[in-house]
């Protein structure tokens, strides 16, 4: 899963992506995009890791892109690059600054820099909608494609993004190649002072998030920097003191994860234990293709463990003897934590 880190300049992106990978890219306006990897802590990993003892313990991953804001034009917006590097990320998570800057203007404005964001992003998916049915009116296509066209003009339009349109009335697997903006499931994290870390969402933001069909939560960066350079326990006696239940990478992870509706399921064995991300509602045979394309192809049949019954039969044999393996075909659905060994033949 890919999550894009995107923002107005000095919101705290970067420092947001520092402490959410332990890495320690400089901090300071501009700059490449950053790429880091973090693991998607699974406790039922650690527990089938421990009964396994497999060479090898492969978590989920998440890689955060951390995109610089647009720099000395005239406009604070987002530059022709970042809007591309948009386009690749899985979940766009817009960091607005919440906290003065003595180096920008001085107070935050976040509710205004959401907006300023927001408009942004339908002006650019409008722009490439108006300029697809140019082309499609003089090269007569097919009807009900310009219809599905127009359909998101008028709701951008509307100034509602592409998102707030039912899977029902749009078909999004032809539009994949597009990389509309507004279809981009929106994480809005308020980035602010140590003070105030522990302060409800403004009102003004919590407001726009339902129009916008977009997640919300609060962080502050400067925190988070410090609790990742803690040892376990003192994180947990320094969340206490400021109110604080979990780190902003823990909450960010579980926030993404319901935007897009993810789930896992688990691969076992004495060589590697293994968490695979999926859509909740991918079939059996599908997530085999996760694995590999062979698995896909060649697909037979699954059999499968719930966790659950797995840790309370011990082994995948005494789920095997009382009944808790279940053989299923390639139009099973998978479930969250479903333990699975496909079978194929190419
Ligand atoms: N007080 C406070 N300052 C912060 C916080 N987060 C970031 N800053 C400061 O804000 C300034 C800009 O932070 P960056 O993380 O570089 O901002 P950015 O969004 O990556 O900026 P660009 O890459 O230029 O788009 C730095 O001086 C940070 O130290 C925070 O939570 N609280
Ligand atoms: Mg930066």
């Amino acid at each position: 899963m890919r999550i894009g880190l995107v923002g107005f300049a000095g919101s705290g992106k970067t420092t947001v992506f520092n402490t959410l990978t332990g890495l320690n890219v400089p901090i300071g306006f501009g700059g490449e995009v950053h790429l880091g990897t973090v693991k998607v802590p699974d406790a039922r990993i650690d527990t089938l890791s421990a009964m396994f003892s497999p060479k090898k313990t492969t978590f989920a991953e998440i890689i955060f892109s951390d995109i610089p804001g647009e720099h000395g034009a005239e406009h604070k917006g987002l530059s022709g690059k970042a809007l591309q590097q948009i386009r690749d990320q899985d979940v766009l998570c817009l960091v607005v600054r919440d906290f003065a800057n003595p180096a920008l203007d001085g107070a935050a404005s976040p509710a205004t820099d959401l907006d300023a964001f927001v408009t942004e992003c339908l002006f650019a998916d409008l722009a490439m909608i108006e300029r697809w049915l140019e082309r499609a009116r003089r090269e007569k296509k097919d009807a009900l494609e310009i219809a599905a066209f127009e359909m998101m003009k008028a709701t951008l339009e509307a100034e509602k993004p592409l998102r707030s349109i039912p899977p029902s009335q749009l078909d999004r697997s032809k539009l994949t190649s597009y990389g509309f903006l507004t279809d981009r499931p929106l994480l809005v994290a308020v980035n602010r002072s140590e003070s105030h870390a522990a302060d409800p969402m403004p009102t003004e933001i919590t407001a726009r998030l339902g129009p916008l069909f977009a997640a919300g939560m609060v962080l502050s960066a400067s925190v988070e920097a410090e609790i990742a350079s803690m040892d376990a326990a003192d994180q947990k006696a320094f969340l206490d003191d400021l109110g604080l239940t979990e780190s902003a990478l823990t909450r960010f992870i579980r926030t993404a994860y319901g935007l897009l509706d993810l789930i896992s399921f688990f691969t076992v064995g004495t060589d590697e234990v293994r968490a695979w991300p999926i859509l909740r509602g991918t079939k059996a045979k599908q997530a085999a293709g996760k694995i590999h394309s062979d698995l896909e192809r060649g697909f037979i049949r699954a059999e499968v463990i719930p966790y659950e019954h797995f840790i309370a039969c011990g082994s995948e044999h005494a789920a095997r003897d009382t009944g808790h393996l279940k053989v299923e075909g390639k139009d099973y659905v998978v479930q969250d934590g479903d333990i699975m060994h496909i079978r194929f033949n190419v």
